[in-house]
């Protein structure tokens, strides 16, 4: 059944919610935002054509409240709801009440997001569909001894991960079998603090992983596209920092079989909307189900550069019913996108949080440039929500161009108030690993040395300074005189080197 959709919630804030305004704007179609307290002034409340105050900052008063969230389409006559990411997006319960309301959700299916959210039930899914998985436990497990003679039979190193889990909470790395039992405890102790859920499963290591994930598009009708891969293999604590699209890594013959596969685990679970598919492929260049993300991600804009494909325009037409506008066929790649996430965090200081008032933001510009950011000069950077800024997409025709105008962005985007991790990037892009393509899901771990690479050459330059002003004035208290406003400077640099050490 075809609804045209005239006006839509968006249930989320900052670079997203603005994102997805922006596509409905270009559609026609009317905006509503919704905004905590401390959002009261954000880009995306100004963007909309109307706006709902949800509560105060703790999402658990705002954007999560789905009593808030629904009372604001009504209130506002929104026809649909579009979640964005986090918060609600992959929530069934609040896509079921959204519907039950006669709202459009614009996403997937609550069964779809239920059988993927289950790390176990979708590994079971996949095997039944012929998507590889690592080896591991069919099931959660029930008893520690059987699923220690699984790990035996997979073979040392396994991973312990948690059912209702993803992106690395409630796992452990086990290499040896007399810290088994104690790392399944372990495990199932933070999955239940994490989920109130402690099941947990078993499955291979596998060692040096790339971490490539396909978009996929299917409309109600069960037409289901890939819209090639993106690489994220550079995370830190299994946060995505950097990803691009297409990979260095996949040959044309690797990456049909993985576009088959990932097109085979949307059927699987009757997928509609835009998803992904997260596989990791080892260094034997085999490929192994990991999850699907059952809603839009992060970094598909580097998709959307390479594909000429909008994402959001593609969720809500699919939403209203319509079949997808194109066939497998009609999809080309074209170039290469990278995308930087620009977090508000320290890099030199173990990326804690860095928060303050954003006293200068000027982005980049220029040819294949692309910036969607949720904050503006002014703004406060503050702690109540994902510490993400901006993200910053170039796309360029080769991957060598590409990493040439995202160094040429990174050097141009303009941040004072807080720390980013913007030397990060420009770290990781100049970086051997990287550009070469020889990088995994190590790169932070393996590469990456906060000290070294943004504080000494800074310690240093201070040290040659250091030296000079002391040698200048041990010299002058020999009274030779040539220093002589030396003394006026106050600075005790005796003091300060000996602080210094
Ligand atoms: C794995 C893996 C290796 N072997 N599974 C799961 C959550 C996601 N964010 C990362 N996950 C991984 N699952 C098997 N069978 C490697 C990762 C992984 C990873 C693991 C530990 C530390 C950092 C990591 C970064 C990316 C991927």
């Amino acid at each position: 059944m075809k609804q045209t959709i005239k006006k839509v919630l968006v249930a989320n804030r900052g670079e997203i919610a603005l994102r997805v305004m922006r596509t409905c704007y270009e559609m026609g179609i009317r905006t509503v935002a919704i905004y905590s307290t401390p959002d009261a002034k954000a880009p995306h409340v100004k963007f909309a054509d109307e706006s709902v105050w949800v509560g105060e900052a703790a999402s658990s008063e705002s954007y999560l409240d789905m009593d808030k969230v629904i009372g604001a389409a009504k209130q506002t006559d929104a026809d649909a709801i579009h979640p964005g990411y986090g918060f609600l997006s992959e929530n069934g319960e609040f896509s079921n009440r959204v519907k039950d309301e006669g709202i459009i959700f614009i996403g997937p299916s609550a069964e779809s997001m239920r059988l993927m959210g289950d790390k176990t039930a979708a590994r079971d899914l996949m095997g039944k569909a012929g998507v590889p998985c690592p080896p591991g436990t069919k099931d959660a497990m029930e008893d520690v001894e059987k699923a220690l003679s699984v790990a035996r039979n997979v073979g040392f190193p396994v991973l312990i991960k948690a059912a209702a889990g993803g992106g690395g909470k409630g796992m452990r790395i086990v290499h040896d079998e007399k810290d088994f039992t104690a790392s399944v405890k372990s495990a199932q102790s933070e999955a239940r603090n994490a989920f109130g859920d402690d099941r947990v499963y078993v499955e291979k290591y596998l060692e040096e992983p790339r971490h490539i994930e396909f978009q996929i598009l299917a409309d109600r009708d069960g037409n289901t596209v890939h819209l090639f891969e993106r690489e994220c293999s550079v995370q830190r604590r299994h946060q995505k920092v950097i990803e691009e699209a297409p990979s260095s890594l996949l040959t044309s013959k690797l990456r049909d079989e993985m576009a088959d596969a990932a097109v085979k685990a949307a059927k699987a679970c009757n997928y509609e909307g835009a998803g992904t598919i997260e596989f990791l492929v080892d260094k034997h260049q085999k490929f192994y189900f990991l999850e699907m993300n059952t809603r839009l991600q992060v970094e598909h804009p580097v998709t959307e550069m390479i594909t000429g494909i909008d994402l959001v325009r593609a969720q809500i037409e699919i939403a209203e019913g319509k079949p997808l506008p194109f066939q497998q066929n009609d999809i080309q790649k074209n170039g290469h996108a990278i995308e930087c996430r620009v977090y508000a965090e320290d890099p030199s200081d173990q990326f804690l949080p860095s928060t303050g008032t954003l006293t200068r933001h000027r982005i980049p510009a220029g040819a294949g440039v692309r910036v969607d950011s949720g904050v503006e000069e002014g703004g406060e950077v503050t702690i109540n929500y994902d510490p993400m800024i901006s993200k910053l997409s170039v796309h360029s025709a080769t991957r060598k161009l590409a990493i040439k105008k995202m160094l040429r962005a990174l050097h141009e985007y303009e941040i004072s108030g807080c720390r980013t991790t913007i030397p990060f990037c420009e770290f990781t892009l100049k970086h051997d690993a990287f550009s070469s393509g020889q990088y995994d899901t190590h790169f932070v771990k393996d590469h990456f040395d906060p000290v070294k690479e943004t504080m000494f050459e800074k310690v240093n330059e201070l040290d040659a300074l250091a030296a000079s002003l002391v040698a200048a004035l041990h010299e002058d208290s020999q009274g030779s005189g040539k220093n002589g406003n030396l003394k006026q400077t106050g600075t005790d640099v005796n003091q300060w080197w000996s602080n210094r050490r």
